[in-house]
This record gives structure tokens, sequence and C-alpha cells, in this order.
């Protein structure tokens, strides 16, 4: 595996790569083109120049997240196909530009959904929450409103303003759209993408719902092993693969992560690992520290799953918890993820030296 860190570029971001490169746990980054619309083309020139920032910082340019998916992919307007072949362009420069791993997402509407951004805990740190009862009390556009003062300045994936701005013709957009035709237009996609990921050797890796449930009442798709293993079948190419986000698909109990990665073998090009602490019943929860102790999920087991699967590819510590008064996007601030960075490294080197 490679540890990695998400990084927004140096626009975006209130940690630089001097700070990323300095954990020396981490060894590259996951970026993207953070300005660019869903539909956009990505030009080789914007890629490269990317790419060069990241080298010339003495870290690896370990993969893309995201190349966001429009709406009207997601929802087979009539600009689709238009879009399409605009990701199709994007990913042949970024397989030019020598990029191999891209991750995206099919979350209607919104990407992850939080009802809180810091939520305090005992020891003063704060993490971010979801209340399934805060949900149900609110509506999209008010959700929105409550938590944009909790962003610390900062633009958060999924939830720029001009997006939430538009929520309600959004919502419109994915009124006809139930499970089963989400999953015909992701087949639709995919089928599209397969020959140039074919072409450049580019791993695509999906990103689960998160919460893996409905919310709102929108459907959600990538939220099972037995949902995965559809969309695996539905275009059974190795090209198209996952993201295991352990935070995501934990949202549900009934998810066996660890089983969920063994029968993932082959498939999985990239991985978000956290923890997650529930609280009153399965639809309250808030992220916890990567530790396993702090939280619900066996960190040891998950690491271990992924070993014995032969897992190569990027692995991010995913949302830390916000310490020691940093002010930075909620989630992504540096100390806590360079202490998950320091942790899984630990956990994946006894686990290799004891096998070998
Ligand atoms: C949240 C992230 C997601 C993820 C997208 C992938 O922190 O894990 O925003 O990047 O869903 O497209």
């Amino acid at each position: 595996m490679q540890m990695t860190m998400r990084w927004y570029g140096s626009k975006h971001d209130t940690v630089t790569l001097k700070q990323i490169r300095q954990t020396a746990y981490v060894k590259g980054v996951i970026t993207t083109l953070y300005d660019k619309m869903p539909g956009e083309l990505w030009t080789l020139d914007e890629i490269l120049a990317m790419k060069r920032e990241v080298e010339d910082a003495g870290l690896a340019l370990a993969g893309i997240e995201s190349v966001n998916v429009s709406d009207a992919i997601k929802t087979a307007s009539p600009e689709r196909d238009r879009d399409i072949d605009s990701y199709i362009k994007t990913l042949e420069n970024l397989g030019k530009a020598d990029i191999h791993m891209v991750c995206y997402n099919f979350m209607p509407v919104f990407d992850w959904t939080r009802t809180e951004l810091a939520r305090m805990r005992p020891d003063g740190s704060t993490v971010l929450a979801y209340s399934q009862a805060a949900v149900d009390a609110i509506s999209p556009e008010k959700m929105f409103d409550s938590i944009a003062g909790e962003m610390n300045g900062t633009v958060m994936p999924g939830w720029e303003p001009e997006r939430m701005a538009k929520v309600k013709e959004l919502f419109e957009l994915y009124s006809g759209i139930d499970d089963e035709t989400l999953f015909a237009n992701l087949k639709y996609f995919l089928e599209a993408i397969m020959p140039v990921c074919d072409k450049y050797d580019i791993n695509m890796a999906i990103h689960p719902d998160d919460p893996a449930w409905s919310v709102f009442g929108l459907p959600r798709i990538i939220i099972s092993k037995e949902n995965i293993l559809r969309m695996m079948k539905m275009v059974d190419n190795p090209h198209n693969g996952v993201t295991f986000c352990t935070g995501s698909y934990g949202t549900s109990l009934r998810n066996n992560l660890p089983e969920m990665i063994r029968a993932l073998k082959g498939r999985i090009h990239f991985a978000h690992i956290r923890n997650l602490k529930f609280n009153d019943g399965e639809r309250d929860f808030e992220e916890a520290a990567h530790l396993s102790s702090d939280g619900t999920f066996d960190m040891h087991a998950i690491m271990r799953a992924l070993y014995d699967i032969g897992f190569d590819g990027p692995i991010r510590p995913d949302h830390g918890r916000m310490i020691w008064d940093e002010v930075a996007m909620p989630g992504y601030g540096l100390y806590d993820r360079a202490l998950g960075a320091a942790y899984l490294c630990g956990l994946w080197e006894s686990i290799v030296k004891e096998n070998q």
C-alpha cells in the first residue's frame, strides 16, 4: 500500500505539501483540480502543472479525488453524452500524464452528509457527526445554512455554495429517479468510459454513499456488499473498482468491513480508513480517532484484510478530528490525519513483518 493524504491544492487547503512531506509517513497525495465543475474538461497542461507542483515538493501524485460526475450523467438528462465525452477526454489527459487512479461518486445531489461539523468531545476536540433525528427535522436548504458557519471559511466538497443555491432544482432533477434508474445510468456511464480506462490503465474507484442509506428521500445505491458486487458484475472489467471507505460503509452496522474487503479482492483501487463511534442507536454517530479503541471498528482486522487480499493501491487516513486548536476544513486538518497515518503505517508494518 502507498500511504497518502488528501490535498485540495494550494489555493484551497490550509495544509501545505511541505507539512505533508514532513510527516514522513505520507509519501504521496491525492488531489484534484478543485475549481473544475462536473462536466468540465481538464486539459493536459492543467493536469501536468498540478502534478509538477506535487512532485516538486518531493511527493508523488497517487491519484485523483475526484473527477466529479455531472448530474446530467447521473440523471440521464439531455446533456449526458456531452458530459461523458468530456469525462472521457479528461481521463485520456490523466492517462497521458501517467495518472492511473480516479475516485468519483454517484450520489444524487449531496456528496457525503453530516449534520454537525464540530461536535465537541469531552477532551475538547471536535468531530463531524450525523444524527438522523436532525435530518428528519430539517429541509436540505436549512441543513446547509445550519452547517455553513462551521466550515472554517473553506469550501467543502459536495457542499459548494453555488451548488447549494440550486438545491431545489437539483431535487426536481432527481424526482423520477429510483435505485434501478440510478444503477442503469451508472452502467451507461461505466460502459462508455471503460475503453479509455483500458487504453491508459486507469482504475476507476467509486466512492460509497455516505451515510449508507437514503437521505431526504434520494436514492442511494453504493451502500452494501450486494450492491457493489452487482455494480462490478454489470460492467465486469477490473478497471471498474471501488474506493473502500470504512467510514462510509461502516455507517451501516450491517456491513461487515473486513468481510467486504475480502469479497472485493482485486477491485479495491483506493482505501479511505477512519473510525466511527455510534451513540443513540444505529443512525446517530460521530467520527472518532483512527485508533480502534476510540470507536467501533477493529482497525487491525481492516488492515489485515487489505493485506490478505494483496492490496497495493493508495490508502489515506480519512477525516481526522480537529485537535490542538487547528483551524482547517472540517475533517481535513493536518494533525489528526498525521496521527492516523502514523497509526495505520504502524499496523501495516507489524502485519507485514508477522507474515514474512
Ligand atoms: C468526504 C469524501 C468524499 C469523496 C467523494 C468522492 O470526505 O470522502 O467527498 O471524496 O465522495 O467523489
